[in-house]
């Protein structure tokens, strides 16, 4: 079956699964841990459906009747057959990958039915909806029996809203996930990371009034530091209301008025401690309109670019990063939740960053908040990576909606400062006009943040000395120049790094978003030995004596924080199905090259970049 039809038969045997019209996903509600919410996390059961017998007959036809697994039917007799039960198909824990929770799961690429039973009594006066943090990669939802709706995209997270279909008694929710592999998709089949299947992130239910205040934006206009300007968008009848917005330790109350629409946009300028990694102060910003009230926690900064400057609160840094993969430091599998974004990020700051590259798709909300909380600048992306079939239109529209349920989610975090369109994409017409739409897309949802992609340039050799030459025609179209190399590890020797010089004739500034070689960690040999972290340690000595004569370079996030699964990596003894360019192991053990890293960020602290 080609994957446009897989997803065919996916989407098109939902309306008819359903006794009632499919509700759509709804507008995302902001910032869902300040409101008045319940966790659905904790053990669900789980039937394991290579074959999608719970969705399709044996003419591959959408099944309507009780067989159909999101109805979580029980036989009535002893003679009735019915060829599912999810009571006794043992459970999966929500959050997790079901990869690493089953052994017989790891390579695991297909349907998985998730069910769990729920009570809820909520007031009357008001609205509910689930929140799905994340499910890879295909999500169908059903609620008692009935259809809620669909969504696409592994990494970003999605609402319904069930006030009308939640019963205070009884509530059977069933979510059929599907993580197999698409051409068509985004990420498109070729990866370099595991693809973990499941209900990834948290799920939640949140109670908010009638009207209620569903997002928001409190950011500091671009340019300016001290100009507050945004908008606040209510949902709900009564879209006409007065708002205040408080920020009660800088003084500021004011009040505004939502329009027919249920917007107030603002601007009125204010006193502030600005945010920044040495200082990440955050203030308490009090959103009121009515009938709701939302707190948060926001950090106000500016960023812009002035030439081959990127300025920080108008003063010129140099992005002191690392990349990091979305996989629990110490503990096989996806990470999720405030700990293991700590423990991640306190590696990043150990190793003296100011900066971290959340690849290769959007992280989880708490890594974004513990950047904000811990003073670390973000690079965050979306999975449009390597071979993403550029010319077809519903492929593009998947990465709209991605980047734009990224920037939904985390428009307000002090610490996000850069969106990454794409990675590593082989230019030609239709790629250029496939990142310039999401580009375009990303300046429009959020004006104040800068838009990046990691590239790859061109090599010209000239007698012994390589040339560098940083040409995309789409780096035109970007804030901020990504590229990945990897002299010393897939091309040539980490000496090259020697005779390599670097040119742009772009005038932007420059992250050199990756380089990096294997090391096994506790593999010892002399420096021209793949896979001991003596290799790796030369390779980065040589690597930095590089960057450090690339006068436009403003930042680096070198290739990667901790090893991670790749189906790719099949050599045993050193790589068993792990990427080994960790600068810590899939234990969280330091190779030799963490410490050179550290050494080049402690001496570049505080330091400007060339002028
Ligand atoms: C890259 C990719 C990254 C890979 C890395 C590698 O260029 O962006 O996803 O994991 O190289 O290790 O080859």
């Amino acid at each position: 079956m080609t994957n446009f039809l897989r997803w065919l038969t996916f989407a098109l045997c939902l309306p008819f699964l359903s006794g009632r019209g499919a509700a759509q996903v709804a507008p995302l509600i902001a910032n869902i841990n300040a409101r008045q919410t319940t966790s659905l996390d904790g053990q669900w059961q789980a039937i394991v459906d290579p074959y999608d017998v719970g969705a399709l007959d044996y003419r591959a036809q959408p099944l309507k009747n009780n067989n159909a697994f999101y109805k979580n039917y029980k036989p009535q007799s002893e003679s009735e057959l019915v060829e599912y039960d999810f009571d006794t198909s043992g459970q999966l824990h929500v959050p997790g990958d079901w990869n690493t929770q089953r052994e017989q799961l790891l390579f695991y690429e297909g349907s998985v039915w998730y069910e769990r039973s729920f009570d809820y009594a909520k007031s009357p006066k008001n609205r509910l909806f689930l929140h799905l943090g994340a499910c890879n990669y295909l999500a169908a939802v059903y609620l008692n029996g009935e259809e809620l709706g669909e969504h696409e995209g592994g990494f970003t997270p999605f609402d319904f809203e069930i006030t009308d279909r939640a019963r205070a008694q009884g509530n059977f929710l069933v979510l059929r996930v599907n993580n197999t592999r698409g051409r068509d998709q985004v990420p498109t089949v070729n990866t370099d990371w595991w693809n973990y299947g499941g209900i990834t992130r948290p799920v939640t239910l949140v109670e908010v009034p009638q009207t209620f205040v569903q997002d928001y934006s409190v950011q500091l206009e671009k340019g300016s530091t001290r100009q507050i300007t945004g908008w606040v968008q209510l949902n709900g009848a009564k879209l006409q209301q007065n708002l205040t917005i408080r920020i009660p330790e800088a003084g500021v109350s004011k009040i505004f008025q939502t329009n027919s629409r249920g917007r107030a946009e603002f601007s009125f300028s204010a006193d502030l401690t600005l945010w920044s990694p040495e200082n990440p102060k955050l203030y308490r910003v009090e959103i009121a309109s009515e009938t709701d009230q939302v707190i948060e926690s926001i950090g106000f900064r500016s960023i812009e670019v002035r030439g081959t400057d990127i300025l920080l609160n108008g003063k010129s840094v140099f992005l002191r990063g690392i990349s990091i993969h979305e996989e629990a430091p110490t503990r096989p599998g996806r990470a999720w939740g405030d700990d293991d974004a700590r423990t991640l990020l306190s590696w990043a700051k150990e190793l003296g960053c100011n900066f971290v590259r959340l690849a290769h798709y959007p992280h989880d909300e708490s890594m974004l908040r513990m950047a904000d909380q811990m003073g670390l600048m973000v690079w965050a992306e979306v999975p449009v990576y390597w071979t993403i079939q550029w010319e077809n239109p519903p492929t593009l529209h998947n990465a709209e909606n991605q980047l734009n349920e990224m920037i939904a989610r985390d428009h307000n975090r002090a610490a996000l400062i850069i969106y990454s369109v794409a990675n590593e994409t082989p230019v030609s017409d239709a790629r250029n006009r496939f990142l310039r739409q999401l580009i375009q897309d990303a300046h429009a949802a959020d004006p104040t943040r800068l838009v990046s992609a990691a590239l790859q340039s061109n090599e010209v050799a000239e007698g012994n000395r390589m040339t560098i030459q940083m040409n995309d025609p789409i780096a035109s179209d970007l804030d901020v120049l990504g590229n990945s190399e990897y002299i010393g590890w897939y091309t040539g020797r980490p000496e090259d790094t020697d005779s390599t010089d670097w040119i742009s004739e772009y005038g932007k500034p420059l992250i050199m978003s990756e380089f990096g070689g294997d090391a096994l960690f506790g593999y010892h040999g002399d420096a021209h030995t793949r896979w001991t972290e003596e290799y790796q340690k030369n390779l980065y000595e040589h690597q930095i004596a590089m960057l450090k004569r690339i006068p436009f370079l403003r930042g680096m996030t070198p290739w990667i924080l901790k090893d991670f699964r790749s189906p790719r990596r099949t050599l045993p003894r050193f790589e068993n199905y792990f990427n080994r360019k960790g600068l810590v192991s899939d234990r969280g053990e330091k190779k030799e090259a963490f410490f050179v890293l550290q050494k080049l960020y402690r001496e570049l602290r505080g330091a400007q970049p060339p002028k």
